[in-house]
């Protein structure tokens, strides 16, 4: 009775965290997490679609409630082959056992499973009857050890009575799964029963498929909100009798700049909603305590991330030896004309980040008109912030298990967030990568974002491919 595609049946206490689980494993975030327990009363089924194909299915019951009725049946008829099976049929109809049936009946058709237990916890005589009885189903069978709270003296224990029992044993915290652990853990599930190999298989692959893809529609975003932040320009027109006077100059400097940093926060928060959408994240959001919480423009996130001053000024003659720079200078006089310069010496003070102008302001006077405009974004700064923000943003969003949703962070039990290393990304890369993003950014300041595109594509796929990969980078934590 080898079902299509895998289904398990995720089973154990209530509370012991199943529906974290399933919420984690399947990437669903909106998978019913209460605090209060034994609420639900049925199973919920979670089949996971990749490509319009289900490629696994996971049921979320509603936990065992009282595992002796079952068990003293089970021990009674130990000469029944399919127990599971035989409960369901003796006691369809019985009110009695109408949690019981509900609860067995995902295993009475065919369904493997996975016990969740809160491996923190001392081992119960509740327990023991469920492991018993769960063992007596004789159905493939794995048991997870998801640690609620850190305590980890009762996991050896744990592992002992679990492993007579059960097929695997492994240990997966629900809040704290990466895509790798996940990964794993399904990949455990194919020596659980060997019929279920090659659709694990194929389900793993899928999984890793999609995830590639992921990973590659966050690098556009980035590559994207780059190009579209370096290049920005903010221009305004206005009757030169409102200029006249230093008041009226400062006000519209005042306002044309406020609108340019205005208009690069918001590009910052569309990409970071665009790579929220590829990972699937409807409930998580960045905590208000992260840097990614702090304003893309002060001066503390300006030191947090981004490049050191001397690998800044290594960056800054590679680009200037490109011509970037030369360039640069060139086109801007041209198209802002002749008031250019004095527009120069006149502005740029307004929007800072590490000391120097974000970008320069230049005024084009004609004789009834004045024409105001910021940008592009001339700080050699800028840039690499605004890329280790957006990796930062990734990495979180990659690595927030969606389990976590609704897990309340004053929870005194909640897992302890690790210490944090105020460092970005982009300061760890080799000279060279540094030296062929300088020239990305230059380009896309001339509005040639698709020059050395190629070259940044790889580098900032490199940087996503190892945050998901390796064990969770503290940076995420930031
Ligand atoms: N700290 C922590 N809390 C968890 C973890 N897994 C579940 N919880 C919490 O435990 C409670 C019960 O989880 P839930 O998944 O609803 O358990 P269920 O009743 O077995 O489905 C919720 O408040 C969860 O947020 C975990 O890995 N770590
Ligand atoms: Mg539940």
């Amino acid at each position: 009775m080898a079902a299509k595609i895998p289904r398990l049946a995720i089973m154990g206490h209530p509370n012991a965290g199943k529906s974290s689980v399933v919420a984690t494993l399947t990437e669903n975030d909106r998978v019913a997490i209460d605090k209060r327990a034994g609420t639900t009363t049925k199973s919920d089924f979670y089949p996971v679609v990749i490509d319009g194909r289900t490629v696994i299915e996971f049921i979320d019951t509603p936990g065992f409630q009282n595992p002796n009725a079952i068990l003293e049946w089970f021990q009674a008829h130990d000469d029944t082959p399919d127990l599971a099976h035989a409960f369901v049929k003796a006691h369809r109809d019985d009110p009695l056992y109408a949690h019981d049936v509900a609860l067995m009946d995902p295993v009475a058709e065919g369904a493997g499973i996975i016990l969740v237990v809160d491996g923190s916890k001392r081992i119960k005589e509740k327990d023991r009857v469920e492991i018993e009885l769960l063992r007596l189903t004789a159905r493939p069978r794995m048991a997870i050890l998801n640690n609620l709270s850190r305590q980890d003296r009762y996991m050896d224990q744990w592992r002992d009575a679990l492993s007579k029992a059960f097929n695997s044993v492994r240990e997966f915290n629900a809040h704290r799964a990466t895509y790798d652990e996940r990964i794993k853990l399904l990949n455990a599930l194919k020596s659980i029963d060997q019929r279920w190999e090659p659709m694990l298989e194929e389900a793993v692959d899928a999984f890793a498929h999609d995830w590639e893809r992921r990973i590659d529609q966050a690098v556009s975003t980035t590559l994207d909100l780059l190009r579209q932040a370096l290049s920005y320009r903010v221009s305004r027109t206005v009757k030169s009798g409102k200029v006249i006077f230093q008041s009226g100059r400062d006000r519209v400097k005042a306002e044309i700049t406020a609108e340019f940093e205005d208009g690069l926060r918001r590009m910052e928060v569309e990409a970071q909603e665009q790579i929220r959408a590829h990972f699937r994240h409807n409930v998580w959001n960045v905590p208000p305590d992260s840097i990614l919480g702090q304003d893309l423009l002060s001066e503390d996130v300006g030191q947090a991330l981004g490049l050191s001053r001397r690998q800044l000024a290594m960056v800054g003659m590679a680009a200037g030896a490109a011509s970037g720079v030369t360039i640069d200078l060139a086109t801007a006089g041209h198209s802002l004309g002749t008031g250019a310069l004095l527009g120069a010496a006149a502005g740029g003070f307004l929007g800072m980040m590490g000391g120097k102008a974000l970008a320069k302001l230049d005024i084009e006077r004609a004789p009834n008109t004045h024409v105001y405009t910021i940008g592009p974004v001339s700080n050699p700064r800028f840039p690499f912030v605004l890329l280790d923000r957006i990796v930062l943003y990734s990495a979180r969003a990659m690595n927030w298990a969606h389990g976590r949703q609704a897990a309340d962070e004053e929870d005194p039990n909640k897992v302890p967030d690790r210490e944090i290393r105020p460092r970005g990304f982009t300061e760890e890369l080799s000279a060279q990568d540094q030296r062929e993003l300088g020239r990305f950014f230059a380009a896309a300041r001339r509005g040639k974002g698709a020059e050395h595109e190629a070259a940044c594509r790889d580098i900032i796929k490199s940087i996503l491919r190892g945050v998901s990969l390796n064990e969770i980078d503290s940076r995420i934590d930031l």
